[in-house]
């Protein structure tokens, strides 16, 4: 059997702020002074019990009260790369939300350059590379995320793309056309999370009216085989998250995951951790419980590997290098 974490991948779709674990949530409220509706850690831990993505985010959102400044952003960053580095992950594209903290009173320069240096020391402590992906929380107003990318652009933040992210049902893709047009003019590449808790409609949105280079989740694919031929032939990749679909419950436990149907179908599927403090584990783990539920063979666990890198935003020399 391949041992996972020796395999070089890439992670495509990866919360920075999913990555907060209940320890540095602590840690970081002592640091700041921030009183917590917690004793400790493990009390925290114990709310991370979720009936669907509205219950996941009320938690998610509660706990960036902590991030205060640039030091507290390079601290996550840090963590995270050097967590993903341990699962053979050579390079993340990594989101972030920037409405979820400006709206906080904490200005987009802090989290980015935050991000950046937490990024740039572990690049240069392992070797581990990333790309920034500011997302648009959907179930907030389209006129506050085209105010955020205009600033984004304004500070010439090192952005690779834009994504969609936040309550999928009744916050229809289509709103934001105006948003990633302006992000494409701009030259950043486009992402959106459709199909998680949304039907084939919600991604058809996504790959028309937004124009993605790739469905986050997009899980429900399966329900619309038509659908699916369109994904499988025009490659377009899914990032697919089987824990997280399973702790959002999306799916009823991992042995009913779609995934086997899509892998068969031929889309370009890669494996991802979402938001691994609070689903149960990173990128190697969520290898892992796949592996296990569907008893996959070494040839499609390294296939998925690969996938990973062929779908990245890297240009086609590095991902020939990691190959
Ligand atoms: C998210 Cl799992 C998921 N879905 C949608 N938006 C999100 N933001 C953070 N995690
Ligand atoms: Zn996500």
């Amino acid at each position: 059997m391949t041992r996972i974490a020796a395999l070089p991948k890439v992670e495509l779709h990866l919360h920075i702020e999913g990555t907060l674990e209940p320890e540095l949530v602590f840690e970081l409220a002592r640091e700041n002074g921030i009183d917590l509706p917690y004793r400790d850690a493990e009390e925290l831990r114990a709310r991370y019990a979720f009936d669907d993505l509205q219950s996941f985010l009320e938690i998610y959102y509660e706990n960036l009260v902590v991030l205060r400044g640039r030091r507290d952003f390079a601290r996550l960053a840090h963590a995270y790369a050097t967590r993903a580095h341990a699962a053979g992950v050579v390079h993340a594209e990594v989101f972030f939300d920037p409405q979820a903290h400006t709206v906080r009173g904490v200005t987009l320069t802090e989290v980015v350059d935050g991000l950046m240096d937490g990024f740039e020391r572990a690049h240069a402590e392992l070797g581990i590379t990333t790309g920034l992906i500011a997302c648009f929380l959907r179930d907030r107003p389209v006129a506050e995320a085209l105010s955020t990318l205009d600033e984004l652009l304004a500070v010439d933040a090192p952005i690779i793309g834009v994504g969609l992210d936040s309550a999928e049902v009744g916050n229809p893709a289509s709103r934001f056309t105006e948003v990633f047009d302006r992000a494409s003019r701009a030259g950043l590449r486009l992402v959106a999370h459709a199909g998680e808790e949304g039907g084939p409609d919600s991604i058809l949105q996504a790959l028309d009216d937004l124009a993605v280079e790739r469905v986050d989740h997009g899980i429900r694919s399966v329900d619309d085989p038509r659908l699916m031929s369109r994904l499988a032939d025009e490659r377009t990749p899914l990032t697919i998250c089987p824990l997280s679909n399973v702790h959002l419950n999306a799916v009823a436990d991992i042995a009913s995951h779609p995934l086997p149907e899509l892998i068969e179908a031929g889309l370009h599927v890669t494996i991802n951790s979402d938001d691994p403090a609070y689903f149960g584990g990173y990128v190697d783990q969520n290898y892992a419980a796949i592996v296990d539920a569907f008893d996959l063979d070494d040839q499609t666990v390294a296939r998925l590997a690969h996938n990973s890198v062929d779908a990245s935003f890297l240009d086609t020399s590095r991902q020939q290098e990691i190959h």
